[in-house]
């Protein structure tokens, strides 16, 4: 096992992973930009190294300088966390290359499922269910059109190198099907210097239904349960759950499987998350696969038990999974909720600015994730998300009522949250009722 490993990210994930290896008994260093010298996974960590200016390509994405931070305190392995570099195969490659150990898949598989056009003919080679559409990539809009047309409207323009709806644009007919090509392409090579697209049917109104992963380097490849995480605003997750209101024990297996499967397709290896689709008529399709641990990661912890972030750790130290896939039970309902530092009065506008009282929740079956402590300055330099609460309870209503509690105990002063946002989600009836898709808030929320 590992005596010390450097944490390659900031906020309430750094603390997560610091927390972890604590528990771990292993050593952890920080790294942390100079706009993050007071922040909290810089003082909770055993070492803090600071890396840079504040701006991220000069910090938090700056290879080299967190490669040097590692050699430098003799970390053995780096973990990513999520978004900066956790799904950049040459920081996976380069740490490899060091000869310092990255908690999570190889290079090449973060490349390989980072193309999301190659990830869905590789999942269509594996016989997985993917959204009808195309397996080749597309170039040409119209080439493109002549697929579209013999698809049928309305049809999803996709980025290759995409995702979260980045370069994605839906075509309604054949008419505007050329202009949302251009425009999604265009938009792709902007963000992401790549011009390559794909096309798929649209399914209507789904739901966004994610299925855990844990593998090992010996092949065992375990699901633990779904989350539905269709209450998106702007491809930006608000809230998530588990179990999926709609999805019974015969759909969660076969999902579940299915997951599996797509997971031993590509030799995957530590945690990761396998998208799919789920249209009205429960069908699922593949839509694509993240190979890091998610924001939403504790939701899956509450309901299984399992310590994600401690089983990613084992893994990346080449420990065989101890537990069988019979042996895990999936209880009880839980629900996270994203707490940002945004303005929902001023179109969700980035409020950072100076913690003057913070309070937060407890109780049986409540938890909370986030570096903000009494007086500290959030910076205006990176995400806005600086917490999560999340509870877990014996069932939907259960977990509803206590998520209703928790949110109604936190006191955030001096800055402004979309707190009251998440209140009137729980409170609307149609999230009640648990018939969500992911037009949920554009449909109830959004001013027509
Ligand atoms: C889709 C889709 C419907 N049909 N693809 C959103 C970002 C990326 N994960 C892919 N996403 C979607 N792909 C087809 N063929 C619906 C989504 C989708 C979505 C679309 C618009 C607005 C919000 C959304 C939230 C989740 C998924």
């Amino acid at each position: 096992m590992f005596q010390k490993i450097l944490i390659a990210n900031r906020g309430e994930i750094a603390v997560r992973i610091i927390r972890a290896c604590r528990e771990m008994g292993i050593l952890s260093v920080a790294v942390y930009s100079e706009a993050d010298r007071e922040a909290l996974h810089t003082q909770l960590a055993d070492e803090a190294v600071c890396i840079g200016p504040a701006q991220t390509a000069e910090s938090y994405l700056n290879m080299e300088r967190i490669l040097s931070a590692a050699i430098a305190t003799k970390a053995q392995a780096i973990h990513p966390g999520f978004g900066f570099l956790s799904e950049n195969e040459h920081f996976a490659d380069m740490c490899v290359k060091s000869g310092i150990a990255f908690v999570g898949p190889s290079g090449e598989l973060i490349g390989k499922m980072g193309n999301k056009s190659q990830a869905r003919a590789t999942m269509m080679e594996a016989g997985i269910p993917v959204v009808p559409g195309t397996k080749e990539p597309v170039y040409e809009a119209e080439q493109g059109l002549a697929i579209a047309d013999e698809m049928g409207y309305p049809v999803m323009i996709k980025a290759s190198s995409g995702g979260g709806g980045k370069g994605m644009r839906i075509a309604s007919s054949h008419e505007e099907f050329e202009n949302h090509f251009h425009l999604a392409q265009q938009e792709s090579v902007n963000a992401f210097g790549d011009n390559t697209m794909y096309i798929e049917k649209y399914i209507e109104k789904p739901r966004h239904i994610e299925i855990q992963i844990l593998a090992d380097k010996f092949g065992n490849t375990l699901w633990l349960g779904e989350r539905d995480c269709s209450i998106q605003r702007r491809h930006q997750k608000v809230m998530e759950e588990s179990p999926c209101a709609v999805i019974d024990d015969n759909l969660r297996q076969r999902m579940g499987e299915t997951a599996v499967q797509a997971a031993k397709a590509v030799h995957y290896e530590n945690a990761g998350t396998i998208e799919f689709l789920l249209d009205k008529n429960k069908n699922f399709y593949f839509m694509e696969m993240n190979t890091r641990i998610q924001v939403e990661h504790p939701v899956t912890e509450m309901v299984t038990g399992i310590d994600l972030v401690k089983e990613q750790i084992r893994i990346a130290a080449g420990e065989s999974l101890k537990i069988g896939q019979e042996e895990i039970r999936l209880k009880g309902h839980a629900i996270e909720c994203r707490i940002n530092a945004e303005d929902p009065e001023k179109n969700f506008m980035p409020c950072p600015g100076i913690i003057e009282d913070l309070h937060f929740p407890g109780g049986n079956g409540v938890r909370i994730e986030s570096a903000l402590y009494n007086g500290y300055t959030i910076p205006p330099y990176y995400d806005s998300m600086v917490a999560k609460v999340i509870v877990h309870g014996e069932d939907r209503i259960d977990a509803i009522r206590k998520m209703r509690s928790a949110l109604g105990e936190v006191v955030v002063d001096g800055i402004t949250t979309n707190l009251d946002f998440q209140y009137d989600i729980l409170n609307h009836p149609t999230f009640l009722s648990g018939d969500i898709d992911t037009h949920f808030i554009p449909d109830y929320f959004e001013k027509k």
